[in-house]
């Protein structure tokens, strides 16, 4: 059987044409926002803002970033007649507002790197405290929809009150298949601070404090074995064919979780792309009691762990440049020539906000000079730096013998071989660095099997 997975992330957006017998990728292409899309001035996907702390990004780049996807796929000659059902993810967290013609009330919609709430997860502290982690399975945060929709509110109550349906990018962008308004999927529907994990219901109580009128606005919550939504006749334009089962979108991180096949306890994933994150199945409901890890749910059922760190790919791209090197001399060279340990010498870097843990923009931290250091000692301190806190914020998930390594950085040998030290793990890689879009793929292939097609 052939399925479609689609993979709406942060910098672009990826679909894939799986196999699902012979387990392999047979046709794939992908949009970059920022060199295809230029007209949306989003070079690595978001609006560029003074304010650091301020991220969002045009919905309506989400949208044709999904036509084009499908039509390069299309054009490249892939067999979409013979694609049976679709199904994919998005980054997580980010929020699309619609009124009740289906048009975006906001077009500049927060995503997963938005920081500027403060004073809202303030707020929400101060009124739940501790229960909010334990009904939600995250302490108040930034990017979630709780904080973000309490400030929505507040800074354009107009707009808010238009909203009719506040869906996040995943159940957006099932919806947008489908044709009609699609239910919000657990996996990616617990990133929000609004969802109560031991009833699996929205939560009255916060939804109340967070805005008025919130609960009506937000979609159903899909539960597993419904009937699923099906293709709507706009996307036969790319040769696929109308009435195929459309699995409900989840989010980038649980959809890889599917893709690395680590959805049962036992093994855990690191993801390494705009964000880096580590995650895993979860064997029994626990909180981060520091505060910074997340629940969310399993797509097979359950909840995985999750932390998540800001200043991923986008800071090895930026220090890469700085060094002035290729991604060659990046991902094996500057590892060759240097030492495990780097003789000390450690680097941090935060040209985003940091989320885990909090820590203000400020750049490049290092315990060495690094005007004067070499490239390669550069590049390890990074690495390394990245790595350690990686290790030292993910300990409440749990210690693991083998860890799969997904997502762009993964390709980088050296950089697989710090993960290997640091956690003292065996590394496990797959084929394909985009284990997103496959785990997209497999949800689509599940309901099909589940023997819920018409
Ligand atoms: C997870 C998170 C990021 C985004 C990136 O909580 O915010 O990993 O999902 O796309």
């Amino acid at each position: 059987m052939l399925t479609l997975g689609i993979d709406s992330s942060t910098q672009g957006v990826k679909a894939v044409v799986y196999d699902t017998v012979q387990k392999r990728i047979v046709a794939s292409q992908a949009v970059n926002y920022g060199k295809d899309l230029p007209q949306f001035a989003s070079p690595d996907g978001f609006l560029p803002n003074d304010n650091p702390l301020i991220r969002r990004a045009n919905p309506e780049m989400w949208v044709q970033g999904l036509e084009l996807v499908l039509k390069r796929l299309y054009d490249s000659g892939a067999p979409m007649g013979e694609i049976a059902a679709i199904g994919g993810d998005a980054q997580q967290h980010a929020t699309v507002c619609l009124d009740e013609s289906g048009a975006f009330t906001r077009m500049a919609c927060p995503i997963w790197m938005d920081s500027s709430t403060e004073a809202e997860v303030a707020s929400l502290d101060a009124h739940f405290g501790e229960a909010l982690r334990e009904r939600t399975g995250s302490p108040a945060v930034e990017r979630f929809a709780a904080a973000q929709m309490m400030k929505f509110y507040k800074e354009d109550p107009e707009a808010y009150r238009r909203t009719t349906r506040v869906h996040l990018l995943s159940s957006y962008l099932t919806s947008l298949l489908a044709g009609r308004d699609a239910p919000i999927d657990i996996g990616d529907g617990a990133g929000m601070n609004l969802l109560n994990l031991h009833t699996l219901e929205w939560d009255e109580e916060i939804t109340n404090f967070v805005a008025p009128g919130l609960l009506e606005k937000l979609p159903a919550i899909h539960r597993p074995g419904e009937e699923p939504l099906t293709l709507s006749a706009r996307f036969t334009q790319f040769g696929l064919t109308e009435g195929i089962p459309v699995a409900p979108f989840t989010g980038d991180n649980p959809a890889s979780l599917v893709g690395c096949g680590a959805h049962k306890p036992g093994s855990a994933v690191i993801s390494l792309g705009t964000s880096d994150t580590f995650f895993a199945a979860m064997p029994d409901f626990c909180t981060d009691p520091d505060g910074y890890g997340h629940v969310f749910g399993n797509p097979f059922g359950g909840f995985m762990s999750l932390s998540c760190f800001k200043n991923g790919s986008l800071a090895r791209e930026r220090v890469r440049t700085l060094c002035g090197v290729d991604w060659k001399f990046f991902d094996e060279t500057a590892f060759e020539l240097t030492p495990s340990g780097n003789d000390g010498n450690r680097a941090f870097a935060y040209f985003e906000s940091e989320i885990t843990p909090r820590h203000p923009p400020t750049g490049i931290e290092a315990n060495f000079d690094w005007q004067s250091a070499s490239p390669e000692v550069k590049i390890r301190a990074l690495v390394e730096g990245q790595i350690a806190n990686m290790r030292e914020r993910t300990r409440w998930i749990g210690e693991f013998k083998t860890i799969y390594v997904t997502g762009g950085a993964s390709r980088s040998q050296g950089i697989r071989s710090v993960i290997a030290d640091v956690f003292g793990a065996e590394i496990l890689t797959l084929d394909a660095t985009d284990s997103a879009a496959i785990g997209g793929a497999l949800l689509a292939a599940n309901v099909c099997e589940a023997g819920l097609t018409k």
